[in-house]
């Protein structure tokens, strides 16, 4: 017989994976008044109901929904009136202790408290806006990283989520067992974060010698949710160990192509007041830069 022969169970075969929905939450969860609400099919949830800014309490039981609500979901966006500038931090405290991590063009609000600002006024570099997982160039990685957004753009200006989980989940059995068996190289200088942000050279070799390079596995294991994650990020990621540098190149694109698949994707779209936090060890974020000279005020909080 000529030509090629299908059936349903070949055409499942012969393409690329789709994802089985049913491992990610698709309804909603209620705790008294507070409701946490997925923000797509494959990652991120929004959380109604809660107001810590007039001194609200948050109990044993409420706190647990919340850390719950962030592992299943990846990002937890809570609505404008949740917090406010000052209270923001305790929130962020439900989840861990809050770290200050500035950097010359993303100094600290000037508030008290542990918290550092990406300003569009102040910023020039442009990291932010390149897929990445907080810090993953370091030894001590932050669990968590949540945003305030004091003064946002009406339109443009997102942060964008990948489920790096999701993206694990669409690779073929066979390849996965193969990137899970390799090493990659992280570095904070892999496209040049100090050397953009540490103008003064005294100050950006004491970084340097601060941040030496990393090895890491290409593909990580939750340590809450068992779960696996592409930990390779454009950002960071330098290479993978053991191949040609084309080969490494050519692998990583390979991931960098599911991180950047819509279907394991939510755009999250800011409004003032509005308080994020994602769990690091699950998703991949970047900003999107297309909101012109319009003011971008976030403050941010890493958690360890
Ligand atoms: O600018 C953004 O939307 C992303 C910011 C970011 O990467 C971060 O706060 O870690
Ligand atoms: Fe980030």
């Amino acid at each position: 017989m000529n030509g090629i022969y299908v059936d349903d169970e070949k055409l499942d075969r012969i393409q690329s994976k789709a994802l089985d929905l049913t491992q990610y939450p698709s309804t909603a969860s209620e705790l008294g008044e507070v409701s946490i609400t997925p923000y797509s099919s494959t990652v991120g949830a929004t959380v109604r109901g809660l107001r810590l800014h007039d001194g609200g309490d948050v109990g044993p039981a409420l706190r647990r929904f919340l850390y719950d609500g962030l592992l299943r979901h990846g990002f937890l966006s809570f609505e404008p009136g949740t917090v406010d500038a000052q209270s923001f931090e305790r929130l962020v405290s439900l989840f861990g202790s809050v770290r200050l991590m500035n950097t010359p063009y993303t100094p600290e609000t000037g508030k008290a408290g542990q918290l550092n600002a990406i300003d569009s006024s102040i910023k020039r570099t442009r990291m932010n806006y390149i897929w990445h997982i907080d810090q993953s160039f370091q030894v001590e990685q932050p669990p968590f990283t949540a945003l305030f957004a004091q003064e946002v753009p009406g339109t443009g200006g997102d942060t964008v989520f990948s489920n790096a989980t999701a993206a694990y989940d669409l690779l073929h059995p066979a390849l996965a067992a193969y990137f899970e068996s390799l090493t990659a190289v992280h570095d904070v200088e892999t496209q040049g974060f100090l050397t953009l942000a540490y103008h003064d050279f005294e100050k950006r070799a004491g970084q340097r010698a601060k941040y030496p390079s990393i090895e890491v596995p290409l593909i990580r294991v939750h340590p809450e949710t068992g779960r696996k994650q592409i930990f390779a990020n454009e950002l960071y990621t330098q290479r993978i160990l053991g191949v040609t540098r084309r080969a490494s190149e050519a692998l990583l694109n390979v991931l960098f192509d599911l991180i950047s698949a819509p279907e394991v994707q939510a755009r999250h779209q800011w409004a003032d007041g509005i308080a994020l936090i994602w769990d690091n060890r699950t998703v991949q974020h970047r900003g999107v830069p297309d909101f012109g000279a319009s003011r971008r005020v976030l403050h941010r909080a890493l958690v360890l």
